[in-house]
């Protein structure tokens, strides 16, 4: 029997439905989201299994100009994506203009791989607008196919998935056919954590948090979690954890509820704040993290 699979990676403006899309295609909620830019830092992939395919979907971070050594890790990952891909997935929303990168911009409209556009949040347009959307987009991108979707809401989802299938190239499986990510446990709770810290903390904070789970205890009915908010600042630890600790309680309280959800299973949690001065521009660090290679 033949067998197909290929890396479908996933590329765009931050908030345009990344994530929501790769989640609606895995169904599961591999990568967090949030209505704020940069919630995801990490290239995911996400694996879908078939008798005769193999999906290895890749959500990037969105493209941004990078003003630290994170976000420039994050834009090594957006890179990364273009090098590896079999299918590129350009996602625009309704009314938004291209990529303010014009080098990243370069590498869509001149790829060498199929690209398929898709143009996202149509549940926000009508028909009119959206007619105009297309045209406009098929000048910018004449490589591309366009497809409208609404990730949020599963529309077009699957004829998406139909005409990825169909571009699929022949090849034996990247991962074993059980996988659905390349990412250990302990990075779930990493990001479930960060979401709910971008949810409740304003401004710079969620951007100068990282998450370390520094313990992960499986047992028959309960997974014991010890994790680490590290933060830049001491003022920042303080705005953490909020008054009596009220804050960090919230954050802890919200994540088991998340991470209950995810493994299926109780957890019990414990979240220690620790001060780790500029992280986002030391190397070593970011390294640590898993930014870079
Ligand atoms: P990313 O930054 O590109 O990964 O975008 P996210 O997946 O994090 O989504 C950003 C925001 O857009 C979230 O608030 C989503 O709920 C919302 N969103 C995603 N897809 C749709 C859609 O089809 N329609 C609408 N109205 N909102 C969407
Ligand atoms: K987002
Ligand atoms: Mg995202």
């Amino acid at each position: 029997m033949s067998h197909k699979a290929g890396f479908i990676n996933i590329i765009g403006n931050p908030n345009v439905g990344k994530s929501t899309l790769m989640n609606a295609f895995i169904g599961e909620r591999l990568s967090i989201i949030t209505s704020k830019a940069q919630t995801t830092r990490h290239r995911i992939f996400g694996i879908v299994n078939g008798d005769d395919f193999q999906m290895v979907f890749s959500d990037t971070p969105g493209i941004i100009k990078p003003a630290y050594e994170l976000q420039t890790s994050m834009m090594d990952f957006v890179k990364s994506a273009f090098e590896d891909a079999d299918i590129l997935l350009y996602m625009v929303e309704v009314g938004e203009r291209e990529l303010k990168d014009e080098a990243f911009f370069k590498k869509i409209t001149h790829a060498k791989v199929p690209v398929l556009l898709l143009l996202n949040k149509i549940d926000k347009s009508n028909q009119e607008h959206l007619e105009e959307q297309v045209s406009l987009w098929k000048e910018k991108v004449p490589n591309a196919e366009i497809i409208p979707i609404s990730a949020l809401n599963n529309f077009n989802v699957d004829t998406v998935f139909n005409r990825i299938l169909e571009l699929l190239p022949e090849s034996p499986p990247y991962y074993p056919k059980d996988a659905l990510t390349d990412k250990p446990e302990r990075f779930f709770v990493n990001e479930i954590i960060r979401e709910k810290i971008l949810l409740n903390y304003q401004k710079e904070i969620p951007y100068s948090v990282e998450i370390e789970t520094e313990e992960f205890k499986e047992e028959d009915k309960i997974i014991h979690i010890k994790a680490v908010i590290m933060v830049e600042r001491d003022s920042q630890k303080g705005i953490i954890i909020g008054h009596k600790g009220a804050a960090l309680k919230k954050v802890g309280m919200e994540s088991r509820a998340e991470l209950e959800k995810f493994f299926d299973k109780q957890v019990h949690i414990e979240l220690f704040v620790k001060v780790n001065k500029d992280w986002r521009n030391n190397q070593f660090q970011l390294r640590r993290f898993g930014y870079q290679q």
